[in-house]
C-alpha cells in the first residue's frame, strides 16, 4: 500500500517537472525581483522555504534579485531603545536616531540573516544596501517624513556583475543621498520597484500577507491592465494597504517592467507557483 503512494507521488512529481519545461524554457535569463517584506519573514521554516524557492530560480537560469523589508524588526529595536515611532501614509517618520537604527537593523541582522539563509540552502548570495556602488541615489521624499528617501537614479551595473558571476544579490533598503551625505530609510515595496525599472525586469513578485487584488465581490483578480487598477482605485475597490503597492506595480510597469504579480507570500512556494506554472498566483498587472 505504502509503496503504491510512493509511486503515485513520484509519478506527480515527475509530471509537475515536464509541465514545468515550457516555464523553465521562458524565463532562462530572465530578471526577476522579489520583495521578501518583514512579515512573511517571520518564522525560520518560511525563511527557509524563500530562499529555496530562490536557490531553485537561480539553478534554472533565472537571475533572481531579492529586496526585503523588516519593519517588525525594526519596530523591536526601536521598542528596546525606547525610540517612538509612527507612520504616515504606510511610511515610517524617521529622524536622525530612527534612520541608524533602521540601517543597523536591515543592513546587518536582517540582510545577513536571509544571506546565510540562501546560502544554507547551496546558493551564493551577497548582500548590499542602496549604498553599495551607489545602486539606490534618493532625495527626500517628504519633509514631514524625516529621511524617507525617494529613488531618483539606481546604478544596477553591479546587480549585473553579480548575475554574471551566479551571485544572488539580497539588497537592503537604505540608500545614499544626492550629496553622499545622508542616509535615507526606502519603504521596501519602493525600493524593489525602483531596482526591476531600473533593470527593465521581466517580473517584480511583491510577496504580501493577503492573497493579491480583490474585487468587489472579494474575490482575487488574477489578470489586471495599469486602466484597471487605476479604474478600481478611482472607485474605492483598491483601498488601505494594498494602495502602495499597487502604486508601486503602476510605475514598474510605466518604467519597463514586463509585468508585476502581487501575491501572497505564505503560500508554500509562492514564487515557484507563479513562474513554473500554469496556475501563477495572486494579481498579474502588465499592459
Ligand atoms: C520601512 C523599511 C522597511 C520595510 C520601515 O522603516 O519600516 C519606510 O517606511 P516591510 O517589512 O517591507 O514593511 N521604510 C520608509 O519596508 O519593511
Amino acid at each position: 500500500m505504502k509503496k503504491q503512494t510512493m509511486n503515485r507521488d513520484w509519478i506527480a512529481t515527475a509530471r509537475t517537472l515536464n509541465e514545468a519545461l515550457p516555464y523553465l524554457q521562458r524565463y532562462t535569463g530572465a530578471i526577476v525581483v522579489v520583495k521578501f517584506g518583514g512579515n512573511a519573514m517571520g518564522d525560520t521554516d518560511a525563511m527557509a522555504e524563500f530562499a529555496r524557492d530562490i536557490v531553485l530560480m537561480r539553478q534554472v537560469g533565472v537571475n533572481p534579485v531579492v529586496v526585503h523589508g523588516g519593519g517588525p524588526m525594526i519596530n523591536d529595536m526601536l521598542a528596546k531603545l525606547n525610540i517612538q515611532s509612527e507612520f504616515k501614509r504606510g511610511k515610517r517618520v524617521t529622524d536622525q536616531a530612527t534612520v541608524e537604527v533602521v540601517e543597523m537593523v536591515l543592513t546587518g541582522l536582517v540582510n545577513k540573516r536571509i544571506v546565510q539563509a540562501i546560502m544554507d540552502e547551496g546558493g551564493r548570495a551577497v548582500g548590499l544596501s542602496g549604498k553599495d556602488d551607489d545602486l539606490i541615489v534618493c532625495e527626500a521624499d517628504d519633509p514631514e517624513l524625516g529621511f524617507v528617501g525617494r529613488p531618483v537614479e539606481c546604478n544596477v551595473q553591479v546587480l549585473h556583475d553579480l548575475f554574471a558571476a551566479g551571485i544572488i544579490p539580497v539588497v537592503a533598503p537604505v540608500a545614499t543621498g544626492m550629496d553622499y551625505l545622508e542616509t535615507f530609510n526606502v519603504n521596501g515595496d519602493t525600493a524593489a520597484g525602483a531596482l526591476a525599472g531600473a533593470l527593465k525586469a521581466d517580473r517584480l513578485l511583491l510577496l504580501t500577507d493577503v492573497s493579491g487584488v480583490k474585487n468587489k465581490a472579494g474575490e482575487v483578480v488574477t489578470q489586471m491592465t495599469p486602466e484597471d487598477v487605476r479604474a478600481m482605485t478611482e472607485d474605492g475597490t483598491i483601498a488601505g494597504g494594498m494602495i502602495p503597492k499597487t502604486e508601486t506595480a503602476l510605475k514598474a510597469v510605466e518604467d519597463g517592467v514586463r509585468a508585476v504579480v502581487i501575491l501572497d507570500g505564505r503560500v508554500p512556494n509562492a514564487c515557484l507557483l507563479e513562474l513554473f506554472t500554469e496556475h501563477g498566483a495572486g494579481s498579474l498587472i502588465r499592459r
